[in-house]
Parts: structure tokens; sequence; C-alpha cells
């Protein structure tokens, strides 16, 4: 699209929100403050680069075959600077312990320390972004009977211990280094497939590893811990260790972020009306956003009513600087690189029409008890030109506007992915 368009269009769209008494400049400026933390793990369907086990002992599943998969680091590294250079704004990796690098020896989980992420470091110090990271407590033979915090074998339990006391003292250093506080989030797969009896004795055991884990104090400046629950993962359908009952209870007793996955709850639940929840109770929170899709099914980021809810409650309750956005999918069946864009910008672009709102107004409505001119109106935002707002953004930050980001995709895919074995 021609500049001179794009910015016609959106002098339009400027004046029809001033109507509303909206600031269309001050939405992009607030916009521009917020990091979205990319998932490493799309670009190679949560493979990483120790391979010691199957992602199924996990409870999670990335399903499709579509080629061009990440390979190693370095092609890691490059599909997501296409992502970046895609995605306006400025913002994060989410980085996964088993996508260390080792130059070939095996490193142990509970061995591993920064050098074997010095190069992502690096990488991220050298594009000025911040860091995030999470243990993996999945694909490992230590973990093939589906427990680690919470398993009976004291052995087995001391080791993922051990793994997540490195991986804190990582996110230290991340946090040292990039000058930016890493937000390590711990996710663990523990359950059981079938009716389960005793539901308590690994529920302790788990608050005990974990109390083992953060005993060690870190400055919060550095890195901050996350703790997230699920309702049910494939193989731990009737019990799961770490319930949302149980990690709730835990970040409030012990002043940790709360992790809300998108696809952890009931079908039919959501995580938008969370949010407000959780806040009155934790300083901050994390969110894994995602797209179930009739289960945990890590679908590609879309524009849904999930999401818009997700987008409006973060910014109504001006909680931008308390909640952590990241992303958590992993779409094997079309091109990752793509799937990755499509989830981002999504992401940012429903923030943006969030900030859109004209929320006072609305507020008022609600609280004069006017509640037909509350839907009345809602039903109106929906149709207000955010497009035009939203391409002009791109363009200003250096990214494509529109579908144009999809022939450069094209580009990329046919000389660089279509390459990989
Ligand atoms: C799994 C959790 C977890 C993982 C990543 C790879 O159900 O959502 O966040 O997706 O750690
Ligand atoms: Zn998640």
């Amino acid at each position: 699209m021609k500049q001179a368009a794009i910015e016609s269009a959106y002098r339009l769209a400027q004046e029809r929100y001033a109507e509303l008494g909206v600031d269309t400049e001050k939405a992009m400026r607030v916009l521009a403050g917020v990091p979205i933390s990319l998932h490493c793990w799309q670009g190679d369907d949560v493979g990483g680069f120790e391979n010691q086990g199957s992602l199924a002992d996990g409870g999670i599943m990335a399903t499709g075959n579509y080629p061009g998969k990440a390979r190693n680091a370095d092609e890691l590294r490059a599909d997501l600077e296409e992502v970046l250079s895609m995605a306006p704004g400025r913002h994060r990796l989410n980085l996964h312990a088993i996508y260390l690098e080792t130059d070939g020896r095996r490193v142990e989980r509970d061995q591993i320390d920064v050098a074997h992420f010095e190069r992502w470091i690096d990488w991220a110090k050298s594009l000025g972004i911040g860091m995030d990271f999470n243990p993996t407590f999945f694909a490992h033979p230590k973990a093939a009977d589906g427990f680690t915090l919470a398993h009976g074998d004291e052995g087995i339990r001391r080791f993922w211990i051990d793994h997540g006391i490195a991986c804190r003292r990582i996110g230290q250093e991340i946090g040292r280094r990039l000058g930016t506080t890493c937000i390590t989030n711990f996710w663990i797969p523990d359950g059981y497939k079938d009716v389960t009896v005793d539901r308590l004795a690994p529920r302790r055991r788990l608050r005990e590893s974990l109390d083992a884990i953060f005993a060690e104090p870190i400055d919060p400046a550095l890195n901050r811990d996350a703790i997230e629950s699920k309702l049910f993962g494939i193989g731990s359908e009737s019990y799961v260790v770490g319930s949302h009952e149980f990690y709730l209870g835990y970040a409030v007793r012990n002043n940790k972020l709360l992790c809300l996955d998108a696809g952890h709850f009931h079908p039919t639940e959501t995580i938008a009306d969370k949010i407000s929840s959780v806040l009155l109770f934790l300083e901050e929170i994390l969110l894994h956003v995602s797209r179930g899709v009739r289960w945990d099914s890590d679908h590609v980021v879309t524009a849904t009513d999930d999401l818009r809810a997700i987008a409006e409650e973060i910014v109504r309750g001006e909680f931008l600087d308390r909640v952590h956005i990241g992303l958590d999918f992993f779409d094997a069946s079309i091109n990752r690189v793509a799937a990755w864009t499509i989830g981002a910008r999504a992401m940012i672009r429903q923030l943006l029409i969030a900030l859109l709102e004209p929320t006072e107004q609305l507020r008022e409505m609600e609280a004069a008890g006017d509640f037909t001119s509350r839907l009345a109106m809602i039903e109106e935002l929906k149709t207000l030109p955010f497009g035009a707002v939203w391409d002009y953004y791109c363009m200003a930050n250096d990214a494509m506007v529109g579908a144009d980001w999809l022939i450069e995709m094209q580009r990329y895919e046919s000389e660089v992915l279509s390459q990989r074995e």
C-alpha cells in the first residue's frame, strides 16, 4: 500500500476516534512500550537441541509436518529475526532450557548454566531485546513416567529441583546481562491418566520441591518466578498436580507470579475474567496467550472474542505494567515462521484495539445503570476504523503493512525454509 494512502486513512480514523475522546497518538505511544514475549518453541515444534525424550511425555503435542523446521539455534534465531521484523514494536524472546547450545557435548539438565545460553544472550543484546526463561520438565527419560517435581522417588525429585535451581540462576544472569528482568516460568506435566486415589501426597511433594527451588534469594530486578497451572494434559486427563488452586495458593503465599495459560482451563472457561481477581492479591502475573480448539490444542493466536477480552481486561484495568504477555502455541501444519507472525501480530493489534476504546464513556454508562447504551456502544466500537490506525502503526514502526508481510514470508520460505531438509 502507498504511504500517502495509509497516512490519509489514518488522519480520518484519528478524527473519528477524537470525536469519541480517544487519542490515537497516545494509544500508539502506550502500545510501543508493551513487549510481547515470543516463545522460541513455535519454530521447531518444541523440539529443542537436546533430543532426549518425547514431547508427549509432557502431555503436549505439536501436529503437522510442514517443511522448513529450524534444525539448530542459528536457524531458529534467523527465523525469529523474521518474526521480529514483522511484529511492530520491541519485543522479547522466551527461551526454554532445552534450547541450550553445548557444541555437541551432553550436559545434563541439573548441570546447565548460563554458559550454554551465551549465544542467545549475545544475540538478544545485539537486537536490544529482553529475554525470559523456562526450565524444561519434559522430553527427558527422568520425566518419562509423567512425574518430575512431584515424583515419589526422592532421587528423581532432586534431579528436577536442581534443574529448577540452575534455571533460576540462568534467569538471574540473563536479567543482569540484558538489563531487564527475566521472568522464569515453571510448568511441570505431573499428573495421572486415570482415577486417582491420593491427590494430596503429590501436591505436598510439589510444594516442598518448589520451596527448595525458590529457597535461594534472587534479586527480583534480575529474575522473577512464575508458576503455570493446568487442568489436564495428554496422559494426565484425570489429575494434574499443579492445578489452578494449587498454584494460586502457592503464588499468593510466596509472592510468585501466577501464569495463566489460555488453553489450561475448562473449554468454556476463559482467562480474561481471572485477571482482575488475581491482581487484587498478586503484584504481577504472566499470560500464556494461546488458542485452544476443543482442547488445549495450542492453535495460533487469532482475533477471537477471547483474545479481545484478554486485551480489554489488561488495558481497562491499567494492568499493562503488571501483566507480562507471552505467547504459547505451536502449529507444525503451516509455515512455522508465518504462524509465529500471525499470532504475534494478532496480539499486538488486539492491544491497540483495546487502547482505542473510550473506556471512560463505557464505565459511566455502566455506573449509571444504562446497560442499553453500554451494549449498543460496545457493538458500534467493533466497526471503528482501527485497521487504519494499525496500518499506520506498522508503517511507523518499520513492520510491514497489511498482508505485505506475506510477500516477504514467501521469499523467506523459498530462499531459506525450503532449503532445509
Ligand atoms: C504446556 C504449557 C507450557 C508449554 C511450554 C512449552 O501445557 O502450556 O507452557 O507449552 O512450556
Ligand atoms: Zn503455557
